[in-house]
């Protein structure tokens, strides 16, 4: 078959092992194979759910699973773990992966080294998986780096996690996460200071609005569960808002802009690591003013794109 064929078949059994061979051919970099059926009308709900590692953003999508699952509605899992720089391996994506429930759930791990932007093949499969039909796409992102202000950007709906802590620790927090979140999760509720942290942020975030949602924080436990209805409560609210204002499809319009700008921005600087290549076989640094030939490069490199 070929990679179009697995795609098509993809979208139209649904079924997990053809989404998962599609997947593949994505993160092999074979897109272009079938870009012609990856972007539909857009349907799902894509949430992503971020904060530090060990908050509980895994164990908390497990149960968000479930209840959404009890709804009948389906879900897609794409979890960004931060490569270790020395084996490469993820993390903790395969703690996921074992739990997925039934054909109406779908989990996949992508590595990706901590300091690195979003991978391109991770924002295709998003499109991908709408495509396929999930009702929610929900994509877990280490709460620090570039990975976690373009995720912001490619999902409807950002769901900050935190765990309860001390007055001073809360203040640190703040800086990194004012700006991103729709919804606020305090999560670990059985733990001390889960009340005090939950009214610190309602503090923080009395006024807060984003668009024309108000900002809300809740408190969860993933052992008990408490809490993990309301939060589907809240994420179905902010899909019905979105889809009622025009915001459902100029957040989609966002990705898409996204996915534009990786594929010339990752596309050029393969076409200069080449001309790069190519040059110091050519040229010679000893004698030469380094900042010139930097210039001098870059001409040639324009020159080399216009002759096209
Ligand atoms: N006390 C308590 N611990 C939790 C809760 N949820 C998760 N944890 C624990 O927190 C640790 C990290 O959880 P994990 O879901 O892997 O966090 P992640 O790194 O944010 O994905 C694990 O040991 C979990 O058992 C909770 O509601 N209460
Ligand atoms: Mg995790």
């Amino acid at each position: 078959m070929s990679a179009r064929e697995i795609a098509l078949r993809a979208i139209e059994t649904r079924e997990r092992r053809d989404i998962a061979r599609a997947l593949s051919l994505i993160e092999e970099g074979r897109y272009s194979e079938f870009s012609d059926i990856l972007f539909g009308e857009p349907r799902a709900h894509v949430v992503g759910i971020t904060g530090s590692p060990g908050v509980g953003k895994s164990s908390l999508i497990n149960k968000l699973v479930q209840l959404l699952r009890k709804r009948g509605k389906t879900v897609a899992v794409i979890a960004i773990d931060p490569a270790s720089p020395i084996s490469g391996a993820a993390l903790m994506g395969d703690r996921l992966r074992v739990r997925a429930l039934d054909e109406g759930t779908f989990f996949r791990s992508i590595s990706t080294p901590p300091e690195k932007a979003l991978p391109l093949h991770a924002v295709l499969m998003v499109e991908f998986l709408d495509r396929a039909g999930f009702d929610y796409i929900l994509i877990e992102t280490p709460g620090v780096g570039q990975v976690n202000v373009d995720v912001c950007r490619i999902a409807h709906t950002t769901v900050v996690v935190i765990q309860p802590a001390a007055g001073d620790e809360i203040q640190a927090l703040k800086s990194g996460i004012m700006e991103v979140g729709d919804i606020y999760v305090v999560n670990k509720a059985d733990m001390p200071h889960a009340e005090v942290t939950a009214l610190q942020l309602e503090t923080i975030f009395r006024d807060a609005m984003r668009g024309k949602w108000k900002v809300r924080i809740i408190k969860t436990c993933t052992f008990s569960g408490q809490g993990v209805d309301t939060l589907v409560e809240l994420l179905e609210e902010r899909l019905s808002l979105l889809k009622k204002t025009s915001e459902f499809r100029s957040r989609v319009e966002e990705r898409r802009w996204f996915i534009a700008e990786r594929i010339m921005m990752d596309e050029l600087s393969e076409r200069i690591m080449a001309f790069l290549s190519r040059s110091r076989r050519s040229l010679s640094i000893s004698g030469a003013n380094p900042i010139e030939l930097g210039r001098r490069l870059l001409q040639g490199f324009v020159a080399e794109l216009c002759r096209e």
